[in-house]
């Protein structure tokens, strides 16, 4: 893990994953998956679920499908997408505020009176109504979802959306990612990442964290920005 920081790197905006970095989704996702799976005769488990995080819906059926014995055809996908969806957000509907993950409110409000703009940059569809659920909408300048994007992460895309609405370059940006791909799509857009979780899965991050409880804008000043 090399830090690739520069002289002219200065922290204006921080842009978060939602899945994995501001609440664990990851669960409701994999009990959705699982029923479509099942339903199709499909072997799948958490091992194959860990492949799904961070990845579009569409690409994550893709992956669920290429493990069953037979093509499947566009109209039949949309339809297994939207099963899987519609069991997702009955399960999400439910979400509370005391689901937000370890230290995350604490910390955005540390960014929010060091004068850092904050971003949610997600690839998830039903990002906007998992915020409103956990009450953080306010805590946020802007939300970038997959409803703003049309490339998944490893693409930059979703980073560079949040970068352009601040009017800021990617070096003023610090990405908070819990997967390996997105920490590729942040370093694509010529932004710092930090990862939250294994260092030996995402080594590709200039610092990690193995969870949110640790985040702290004094560290992270001190590690990336001296
Ligand atoms: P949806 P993130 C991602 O969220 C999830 O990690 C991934 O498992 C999911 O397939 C994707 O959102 C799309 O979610 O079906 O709700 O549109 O990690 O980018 O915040
Ligand atoms: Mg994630």
């Amino acid at each position: 893990m090399t830090p690739t920081r520069t002289l002219q790197a200065r922290l204006e905006a921080a842009l978060f994953d939602l899945d994995g970095v501001i609440v664990d989704t990851a669960r409701y996702h994999y009990l959705a998956w699982k029923g479509i799976a099942d339903g199709e005769g499909i072997p799948f488990d958490e091992l194959v679920n860990e492949r799904l995080k961070g990845v579009s819906r569409m690409a994550s059926l893709e992956l669920i499908l290429e493990r069953g014995g037979r093509a499947y055809g566009s109209v039949e996908k949309v339809v297994l997408a939207e099963i899987k969806n519609s069991h997702y957000v009955e399960m999400i509907r439910g979400l509370k505020p005391d689901e937000v993950l370890p230290g995350i409110c604490g910390f955005l409000a540390e960014l929010r009176q060091a004068g850092v703009k904050t971003s949610i940059c997600s690839a998830s569809k039903n990002a906007e109504m998992i915020l409103e659920r956990l009450e953080l909408t306010p805590l946020f300048d802007t939300i970038v979802s997959g409803n703003d994007t049309s490339r998944s992460k490893p693409d930059p895309e979703v980073f560079q959306i949040a970068a352009d609405r601040f009017g800021l370059p990617g070096r003023a940006c610090l990405v908070f990612e819990d997967a390996y791909a997105g920490i590729q799509g942040a370093k694509a857009a010529g932004m710092l990442a930090v990862g939250i979780g294994s260092p030996e899965i995402l080594h590709n991050a200039d610092l990690v964290y193995a969870g949110t409880g640790e985040l702290s804008l004094g560290d992270i000043r001190r590690r990336l920005y001296a």
